[in-house]
C-alpha cells in the first residue's frame, strides 16, 4: 500500500525508525510447525519479518511456538512490566452517516435512541466519581452530520476543565477527517486546532481492516486505509501520539490482515508516533454481519502474537479485556500483549455488539489479574509513564 505520511520523524514520541528485535533467545529446533521455524531462525538472528513470515503466523497452529516467540519479543521490549490505566470512556454520540456493516452502535438522526450528549452532561461524566485519580479519559463517538467544529473544541475544553490532570485521548483519524470537512479546514489545521483546545493524544479505532476490497465491504463510506495513515502521520508531526487497531474476526483473510500490519509498521518507521496496537476482536451480535461466528480464543492469541512480531517497532500490544473477556486477556499477556487497557466504566461500542464483560474494572481487580498471570502491573498515564509512587 502507498503511503501518503511525510517523511518526517516526531520528535520525542515512541519510537523513531525501524527497531528490529535485538537477536531473541529463541531455538527454532524446539518449533513443532517446520512453517514457523524459519520465522524463529529470524528472530534468533534479530532479523525483521516479511508478509511471507507473517502469513506463516497467520496460518499456524502452533500456539505453543507462537506464545513462546511472541513472549521473547514481549520481554525484550517490556520485561514483565504490564501496563493498565485509570481511565473513562466518553462515547459523545451514536449519529453516524458511515453506517458501518460491523457496528451496532450508529444511530440515523431521526432514530429514537440517537444521542448527543450536552455540554451539561459531558461535564458530569467527566467530574463524576471525583476521588479517582482518572489519567486518561478516551473520547470517541462517531461523525455525526450537524454538529459544528464547536461542538467538539468545547467538549475537549470541558473534560480538561474537569480533570486537569488527564489526558485527552480523543477522536479517531475518522473522526479527524469528517471534523475537518465540518470545519471547512485541512486535517493537518484542524488537529492543530483541536491540540490548542486541548487535544494530546488520539485513539487507534477506524483504522478496521485497510485492504481495499474488504474495506468496501464492511464499511464502504469510511475513509480509506492510505488517508487513515495520512492522518496519523499529520498527527505524529503535530507532537500527538496515537495508537493503531485492526478489525479482524469478520471477512477479512490471512493475507488482509498481515497487509494490515506490514501498512502500520511502514508509518510507524516513517512518523514514529504510534504507542499501542490493539487487535480488536469483531463481535457479530445487533449487526449486519449478525450471521457470523464470534472469534475463537486461539485466533485471537493468534493474531496478538504475530502483532507482536511483526509489529518490532510499536512499543506496545494491547489486550483489550473489554472485547476479549478477562480471562483471554490475562492469557494475552503471555502471548506478546503487555497493556490491559484500563477501568474504563462505561464502555458502549462492544457492548452493542453483544459484549458480555463488565462495564468497567477496579483497579484492584485488573492489578490482581496481572500479578495471577505472574507479571508486574505498572500503573500508567497517557502516554505510557508510570504513576506508580
Ligand atoms: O473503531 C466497532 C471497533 C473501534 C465493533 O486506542 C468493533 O486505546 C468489534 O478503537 N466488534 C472502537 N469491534 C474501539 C477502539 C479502541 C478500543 C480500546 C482502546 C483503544 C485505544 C481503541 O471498535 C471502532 C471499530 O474498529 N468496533 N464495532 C464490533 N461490532
Amino acid at each position: 500500500m502507498a503511503l501518503a505520511a511525510s517523511q518526517k520523524k516526531t520528535p520525542g514520541l515512541g519510537l523513531s525508525g525501524p527497531q528490529p528485535f535485538s537477536p531473541l533467545p529463541v531455538d527454532p529446533d524446539q518449533v513443532s510447525d517446520p512453517a514457523l521455524r524459519p520465522v524463529a531462525a529470524k528472530l534468533a538472528m534479530g532479523q525483521r519479518l516479511d508478509r511471507e513470515d507473517g502469513l506463516a503466523l497467520m496460518r499456524s497452529r502452533d500456539f505453543m511456538a507462537m506464545g513462546a516467540l511472541a513472549n521473547a519479543a514481549r520481554l525484550f521490549k517490556n520485561g514483565r512490566d504490564t501496563y493498565y490505566v485509570v481511565n473513562r470512556h466518553v462515547n459523545y454520540s451514536n449519529v453516524c452517516v458511515n453506517r458501518c456493516a460491523f457496528c451496532a452502535f450508529w444511530r440515523d438522526p431521526q432514530d429514537a435512541d440517537a444521542y448527543a450528549l450536552s455540554r451539561e452532561e459531558i461535564a458530569a461524566l467527566a467530574a463524576d466519581e471525583p476521588e479517582l485519580d482518572i489519567t486518561e479519559f478516551h473520547i470517541v463517538g462517531s461523525c455525526h452530520p450537524e454538529l459544528p467544529f464547536s461542538y467538539y473544541t468545547d467538549l475537549l475544553r470541558t473534560v480538561k476543565r474537569q480533570r486537569p490532570r488527564a489526558a485527552l485521548k480523543a477522536f479517531t483519524p475518522v473522526e479527524i477527517d469528517h471534523l475537518a470537512k465540518m470545519a471547512g479546514a485541512s486535517s493537518r489545521e484542524t488537529l492543530a486546532r483541536l491540540r490548542e483546545a486541548g487535544l494530546q493524544a488520539m485513539p487507534g479505532g477506524g483504522a478496521e481492516i485497510f485492504a481495499p476490497k474488504t474495506r468496501a465491504q464492511i464499511c464502504p463510506r469510511k475513509i480509506s486505509g492510505e488517508r487513515w495513515l495520512e492522518i496519523c502521520g499529520q498527527a505524529h508531526d503535530l507532537g500527538i501520539p496515537t495508537n493503531a487497531t485492526m478489525l479482524y474476526g469478520h471477512i477479512e483473510s490471512p493475507e488482509d490482515r498481515v497487509d494490515h500490519l506490514l501498512a502500520l509498521r511502514r508509518q510507524q518507521d516513517l512518523t514514529g508516533g504510534f504507542n499501542a496496537f490493539i487487535p480488536l476482536a469483531f463481535h457479530p451480535k445487533n449487526t449486519v454481519l449478525a450471521d457470523l461466528p464470534s472469534t475463537t480464543a486461539l485466533d485471537d492469541l493468534r493474531v496478538i502474537a504475530a502483532s507482536r512480531l511483526l509489529l518490532d517497532n510499536f512499543p506496545h500490544i494491547k489486550a483489550y479485556w473489554v472485547m476479549l473477556g478477562e480471562k483471554l486477556a490475562q492469557v494475552a499477556l503471555h502471548f506478546g500483549a503487555d497493556d490491559l487497557d484500563g477501568t474504563i466504566i462505561k464502555e458502549n461500542i462492544t457492548h452493542s455488539a453483544g459484549a458480555t464483560t463488565a462495564a468497567g474494572l477496579s483497579e484492584e481487580r485488573l492489578r490482581g489479574m496481572i500479578e495471577a498471570a505472574g507479571f508486574r502491573p505498572v500503573r500508567r498515564d497517557g502516554f505510557y509513564r508510570s504513576t506508580e509512587e
